[in-house]
Order: structure tokens, then sequence, then C-alpha cells
């Protein structure tokens, strides 16, 4: 079997986006993935380790982890089965059906399709792949870190780290490789949309929380409630994570700026980190005291994602004006 199934991915230095900034950017291409986001990383590893003696996968998903673990199974030569909930865009749907997997739209969010997964998972004996939060999916994403390490070589660190939360496994597996490669200083700016912000809800309560529902449209960030390891990593003084939101209306536009500037297109999900950028946040935070008035270069974790094409971004634009 192969080693892996992720490739390593080309580590770009923006021009546009760090006249926006005031410092160096550098974009971490995640969208170049074989399955169009970072995920494959995570599920990889996770299938590897635990799906070699399997009869099939079984994963919940709001697209893109579904979309990881369909390339995996199939180079496995594993059936999967895929659980999305109705949310999720027709051409995810497809994409998913291409990848040779078997779909099934159950509930309206995440949650909802994560239940019927681990319905499946007792009564069909699946392998169970999560999407999110398992320490499997946290170490095969950290090696985004030990990749971008190895990029910059030696000399070159990081000033802060920019990242997308839905579930939180990003997130933690990006606090893994900062650990791994003695990072620990690098600030991490955690980010979300107004209406899929679970983490931002449990810094603000002090516990993890439930949100009662998902209204921002980036679904690829909608589970209602983060990883325990992702609200305990913010808690803890081990590291600086600052969460952080945007609106569906600012990451739509940094979406568009981003096709514009750098000639690709991510979905809404992504949005949510690069709006950190065009918004004028990262600045914000630098004025507030929250990052260094002199920053190091900002790495932007750009995870890419599959629930997006131009019929897509025209609806959303729509959807979002009014
Ligand atoms: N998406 C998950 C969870 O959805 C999924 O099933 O695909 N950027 C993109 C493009 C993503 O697809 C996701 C997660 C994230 C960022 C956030 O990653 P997480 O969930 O590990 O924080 C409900």
């Amino acid at each position: 079997m192969a080693k892996h199934f992720h490739v390593n991915t080309p580590l770009l230095e923006s021009i546009s986006m760090s006249k926006h900034v005031g410092t160096t950017v550098f974009l971490k291409m995640e969208n170049s993935q074989p399955s169009g986001s970072f995920k494959i990383r995570g599920i990889g590893h996770l299938c590897q380790q635990r799906a070699t003696q399997s009869k099939g996968v079984v994963c919940s998903s709001g697209g893109n982890a579904g979309m990881a673990a369909a390339y995996v199974a199939r180079k496995m030569g594993l059936p999967a089965t895929i659980v999305v909930p109705s949310s999720t865009p027709q051409l995810v749907v497809q994409r998913l059906k291409d990848q040779g997997a078997t779909v099934k739209i159950v509930g309206k969010v995440w949650d909802d399709a994560n239940g019927e997964a681990l319905r499946l998972t007792e009564t069909e004996g699946l392998t169970y792949v999560p999407p999110f939060d398992d320490p499997l999916l946290w170490q095969g994403h950290a090696s985004i870190i030990t990749e971008v390490a190895a990029s910059l070589g030696p000399v070159v660190k990081p000033g802060a780290v920019l990242v997308s939360v839905g579930g939180g496994g990003l997130l933690c597996g990006v606090i893994q490789g900062l650990k791994d490669v003695g990072w620990t200083d690098v600030p991490i700016i955690a980010m979300e949309t107004v209406g899929a912000d679970c983490l931002n809800a449990a810094v603000k309560a002090g516990r993890v929380v439930t949100l009662d529902d998902i209204t921002s449209e980036a679904k690829c960030l909608g589970a209602k409630t983060v990883c325990k390891k992702a609200f305990e990593c913010t808690q803890s003084s081990e590291l600086t994570i600052i969460s952080e939101l945007v609106t569906d209306q600012q990451a739509l536009h940094a979406v568009e700026t981003f096709l514009d500037e750098e000639r690709v297109l991510v979905e809404l999900a992504c949005g949510a980190s690069l709006a950190a950028v065009y918004s004028g946040l990262i600045r914000r935070l630098q004025d507030e005291g929250r990052l260094p008035t002199v920053l190091g270069p900002l790495l932007v974790i750009v995870c890419g994602g599959s629930s997006i094409d131009m019929k897509q971004l025209a609806n959303l634009k729509h959807k979002l004006q009014t």
C-alpha cells in the first residue's frame, strides 16, 4: 500500500495578500490535495491504521471528510458509505458518487448525519471514519506543519497561523504539528463564521456548548459542538489560540478576492480564514495588542473544499445579498 494518500502541497508566497496584511503571507495549498482538501491527511492516516481489515468504511460529513474517505477507500479497494446532511449541495453528492461512494442524505445538519453513520457502524459492521474528533486524524493533519517547517528551513518561523474551525480537527492537527516542530510560541488564529461558531461559543461560555442550529452557509464548518480537545487547547497556556468570527458575507468576499488575485476557487469554509486577511482582522488584532505589531510571516492554511463551483458561487452570492 502507498506510504500515504496525501501529497506534499505547495507553499506559496502571496504578494497580493502580503500587501493586504502588511507582512509576508505564505499559503499552504491544501486545496491541491487529491480529495480537494486537507482532510485526506488525517483520514488517510486513520484508515491505514484502522481499516485495512475492514469490510467497508462509513463517514459522516459536511462534504470534504466524505470526499477524503471516498478517495482513500477507493484506493484501498473498500466500499465507502458517506452520510451527508440535506444542506450538502448536489454538486458534492455527485462528486462523492464519482469517487465510487454510496451517498446517504440524512437530517438537516452534520450532527444528524453523524447519528446515522454511527448506527450503520453498529448494524452493518462498517469502520467508522469521524470527520474531526480522533487523535489519528490530528496526527495526520499535523503533517501540514512539518511540511511547512521543511519548506521554510531552519531560519524562518511563522509569526502566526490562520486556520478555519468546523469541529476542530484541523485546529488540533495544527497544534500537534506546531508542538512537533517546536513552534509552540506561534499563535493560532482560529476562524469561524457567525452561525457556525461552536468554538467561539465554547470560548465565550468557558465550556463546550452545543449550538441550537447552524445558520451559516459555510456548512463544512457546521458542527454544532466543537471537539473537547480543541476547546481544552484554548484553555491551556501551552499555546495561544485566538478565536475570531467573520460573517458569511466577509467569507464570500474573501473567496471572490482569492479567486481574482490567486486564481484559485475555494469554498466558504476556507473563505473564513482568508477573510481574516482581506477584512483587516489581522491588523485589528495587531492594533489591539493581541498580535505583535511587527509580525513574522503569516501562514494561511488554504483548507480548500469541494462544495464550490461557479454556479454554487452565484447561488451563495444571491442568497447572501438578500
Ligand atoms: N469539514 C468537515 C466537517 O463538516 C467535513 O465533513 O467535511 N475547511 C474545510 C474545507 C472543511 O471541509 C472543514 C471541515 C474545515 C475547514 C474545518 O475542519 P474541522 O472540522 O477539522 O475543524 C461539519
